[in-house]
């Protein structure tokens, strides 16, 4: 028994912690808090009729099995019992409402339909295999694979997709919600804490939907004023003139401008790269570091299988160097 014990403990207890850091029932906000309300809820009532009937059934296995004294016995013939049929028709009405009820009110206040209620901001986020646009509709910033947002503010994100189906999921903010190409979902969050969260895609979409990944950063609504200011003017002007920090400049622009812009307004076939040098991971999975970077120009691949992004093998190292370089002063 033990021998079997010991590996099912570990793997439920494995599984209950394995996404720490997405976690469902951690919830910062007011959608997501209503969300994980109605999971309690129905994962008690499953809980309470689950116990209910796995208790009756061991009980009336044990009690009436077979004996030596029984072995030959007949039990009594009998025809229906009102107050049973009653009981176990009435038990599972009343558990239904009650899981019924706030479910259809929640459903339905979270649907948009009081969007004209006071003053929401609203994002566009356009999915694409394997990473995500941000734009904010009233500012012309666009960004990638993160996202800021004020505290304490109802977001709307409108969500389409470029490609395929994905499905936007903020697991600390609320459930999650397609990205369909061809139509757009809206979904509104709301976060009641600072901090940063981590959202993923949750439709399988592609050989590294797995590694689609994002952020979500909270920030008080000063900061967030002052941060939608410094972006709207723009990247700051280049400091560092070297002469890698040129060279590199020189290859964006005949490599990779086509698809990258290097200035938050920009929006293109790839990521914008306005702010990559101070973001801590590359295509949001590997760390961002002089190596990487390079190792990620060179074949994103092998980062990111099937990423629509063409390896540059022919540059040399100090070309790589250089872009790299360059790369690290678009703050
Ligand atoms: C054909 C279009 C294309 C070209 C050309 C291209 N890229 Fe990309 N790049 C992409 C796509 C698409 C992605 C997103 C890959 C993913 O995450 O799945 C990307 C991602 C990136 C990222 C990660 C962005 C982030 O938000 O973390 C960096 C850095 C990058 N490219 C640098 C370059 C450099 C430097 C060049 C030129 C040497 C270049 N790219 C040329 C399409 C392109
Ligand atoms: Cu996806």
């Amino acid at each position: 028994m033990k021998r079997l014990l010991y590996p099912l403990l570990f793997s439920v207890s494995f599984i209950l912690t394995g996404c720490n850091s997405l976690q469902v029932l951690d919830t910062k906000g007011p959608v997501a808090k209503l969300q994980e309300n109605l999971i309690q809820l129905s994962t008690g009532i499953m809980l309470f009729v689950f116990i209910t009937v796995f208790s009756m059934f061991v009980i009336f296995t044990w009690k009436y099995r077979e004996t030596p004294q029984r072995r030959d016995m007949i039990p009594p013939y009998v025809k229906g019992n009102k107050k049973l049929e009653i009981a176990w028709t009435v038990i599972p009405i009343v558990l239904l409402l009650i899981l019924a009820v706030p479910t259809v009110q929640g459903t339905f206040s979270l649907s948009d339909s009081q969007k004209e209620q006071g003053e929401k901001m609203e994002i566009t986020v356009t999915g694409h295999q394997y990473w995500w646009e941000f734009e904010y509709n009233d500012q012309a910033i666009t960004l990638s694979n993160e996202v800021w947002i004020p505290v304490d503010t109802p977001v709307v994100f409108n969500l389409k997709s470029e490609d395929v189906i994905h499905s936007f999921w903020v697991p600390k903010l609320g459930g999650k919600k397609d990205l369909n190409p061809g139509g757009t979902n809206r979904l509104t969050l709301h976060a009641s804490e600072t901090g940063v969260y981590e959202g993923k895609c949750a439709e399988l979409c592609g050989a590294s939907h797995s590694l689609m990944r994002f952020k979500v950063h909270v920030v008080s609504k000063d900061s967030y004023d002052q941060w939608i200011n410094d972006k709207a003017k723009g990247p700051a002007p280049d400091t560092a003139a070297s002469a890698s920090y040129e060279k590199g400049k020189k290859l964006f622009t005949s490599n990779c401008l086509s698809c990258h812009a290097a200035d938050y307004t920009g929006n293109s076939d790839g990521p914008n790269l306005a702010g990559i040098g101070s973001k801590d991971m590359i295509a949001s999975v590997v760390p961002n570091n002089e190596q990487n970077m390079k190792k990620w120009i060179k074949d994103p691949k092998s980062f990111k299988p099937g990423a629509k992004m063409p390896g540059f093998k022919e540059l040399s190292d100090k070309e790589l160097e250089a872009l790299s370089n360059y790369l690290s002063h678009l703050e």
